[in-house]
């Protein structure tokens, strides 16, 4: 716990609240209408917001492609120094972005510092790769010619992040782009505003020191029309998205129209299959926090457990006791493990799929509910559900954004589970818990998960950094954050250079003049 409150944390970040008018982002070109900033935790008015309008746009498109004329031209390694200096300014905010988020969002406190740490942890990744944009070299099959490839900035990144990860997935994009040499701008949810506020107060701040211009990052506020700004807008090299399936698919169309580059992340229908060799103790723990972390709101939460028939009943009943250990309340609140979910729409959503499930054939074993009283006046509170389910229900197929977990049955070996943890549309994460050697190969085979993340006796959500994060199918395909993912935010180039006074054609082609 910190020593500070809300209203403290908002000043250290330099984010107006309500008592002190009206917060904006984007470079300070802000004049669309006002929003509110309305806390799940306590139902409270945080902060009123001015979103951007298309004027407003223009500006900041003008002062992010100026400032990428800057940018680009500054030596990678120079820009790993910037990105070093956020990375250093984020470990001094820690405190108060993780309460930030823990209040505008709704999720345990422990988990808005973990969230910032992904954010500092991007960083120094992004510094490391900042020296290592390598392209490869080839051999030229002409005599006296030198072929290699090389990576150059690409322009202007739009960033479109959802309100379950305000900040970090903002930062695991944007610590990229910067080291690449693009300029990004992000528009943040709606319903998390002022993280992005935040966030573009820190970054503003190490720009301005190393008088470098703001442009090269940018807000913009407001709802998916003024994504749309971005999406439909040709100087926007690459928009990266995070959130619904439904809401890639605009995307990935409206991008695609004008064959812009898209980086999708969208929903995940996560599974955890237990084996007959499963160890029960670490399979609790991976399956109650990744379906009740975050309220059920990540995208690789947990939402389906696959047992073997053979450990059905002895699973389900320690998961069952599990839950009734589970304390629901202030999220600010240490002895809490489950906060509210993000607005009373997602409670609506939750509700339908308890009642869903029902409908279909299935049978609540954890009763969920909506809390009310002393503590619970936001309305947002749920309890954590539980039902027993058949893996082709449509409801089952969906993903529901809230702590609802589908238990399935499957029987036979490891590949039956297989086939119901792959017959899903969405393919983010997955995971096994197993001490069988067979059985865990057979699950990261090629006939084994089709799923962008796949984990041995971990649960299936709580991903580190330094992987390649994403998933297949409508989960969209793209990757963030590790590995190689930064490829996607540059040009690629293929360079050949003839050395010689001959001009030979490449496939032995004569062309005598
Ligand atoms: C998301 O929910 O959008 O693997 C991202 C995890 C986190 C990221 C989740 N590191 O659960």
């Amino acid at each position: 716990a910190t020593d500070f409150g809300i209203k403290e944390a908002l000043k250290q970040l330099g984010v107006k609240d309500i008592n002190n008018g009206t917060s904006t982002g984007s470079n300070h070109f802000a004049n669309g209408e006002v929003i509110e900033s309305r806390s799940p935790v306590d139902a409270q008015l945080i902060a009123k917001v001015k979103t951007t309008s298309k004027e407003d746009y223009e500006k900041v498109m003008a002062s992010a492609t100026d400032a990428f004329k800057t940018w680009r031209t500054m030596p990678a390694p120079q820009r790993g120094e910037i990105v070093r200096q956020f990375g250093d300014k984020l470990r001094e905010k820690k405190e108060p972005l993780g309460k930030l988020v823990s209040y505008e969002m709704g999720k345990s406190y422990q988990e808005g510092l973990g969230e910032v740490q992904e954010m500092i942890d991007i960083c120094d990744f992004a510094v490391g790769l900042s020296r290592q944009l390598h392209g490869l070299t080839m051999h030229s099959e002409r005599p006296g010619h030198r072929m290699y490839e090389q990576y150059h900035p690409m322009g202007v990144v739009g960033i479109i992040s959802a309100f379950n990860f305000p900040v970090a997935v903002w930062a695991w994009n944007t610590a990229l782009a910067w080291v690449c040499g693009d300029v990004c701008v992000w528009k943040p949810s709606e319903k998390t505003p002022l993280c992005g506020i935040a966030c573009q107060n820190i970054a503003a701040e190490v720009f301005a020191k190393n008088d470098l211009p703001e442009g090269i990052s940018c807000l913009i506020n407001g709802d998916y029309q003024v994504g749309e700004f971005m999406t439909k807008d040709k100087r926007v090299a690459l928009i990266s998205a995070t959130g619904s399936i439904k809401m890639g698919k605009t995307v990935a169309q409206e991008v695609a129209a004008r064959l812009g580059k898209s980086l999708l992340e969208l929903g995940g229908n996560n599974a955890i299959i237990v084996t007959p060799d499963a160890d029960i103790k670490m399979t609790v723990i991976g399956a109650v926090f990744g379906a009740v972390g975050t309220a059920g709101q990540r995208c690789t939460s947990t939402r389906r457990i696959i047992i073997h028939e053979s450990m059905y009943d002895k699973v389900k009943n320690a998961i069952v006791d599990a839950y009734k250990q589970l304390r629901i309340g202030n999220p600010l609140d240490e002895n809490n493990h489950v906060g509210p979910l993000i607005d009373k729409d997602a409670v609506e959503n939750y509700k339908h799929a308890l009642k869903r499930v029902v409908e279909e054939g299935g049978k609540i074993i954890v009763e969920g509910g909506v809390l009310e009283g002393k503590g619970y006046e936001s309305g947002c509170y749920v309890k954590p559900a539980i039902a027993e389910a058949q893996p082709d229900y449509e409801i089952v197929q969906h993903e529901t954004f809230a702590p609802v977990l589908y238990l399935l049955k499957y029987s036979g070996d490891v590949h039956n589970a297989l086939e119901i943890q792959n017959g899903v549309v969405q393919g983010l994460s997955s995971a096994i818990m197993t001490n069988n050697l067979r059985e865990a190969e057979a699950f990261l085979s090629v006939q084994g998960s089709d799923c962008g993340i796949a984990n041995v006796n971990i649960g299936t959500s709580g991903a580190e950094i330094g992987g390649a994060f994403g998933g297949e199918k409508e989960t969209g395909g793209g990757r963030e954050s590790g590995s190689d993912a930064w490829k996607v935010y540059m040009r690629r180039q293929t360079n050949t250079i003839n050395y010689t006074t001959e001009l030979p054609l490449a496939q032995g082609i004569k062309f005598d003049l």
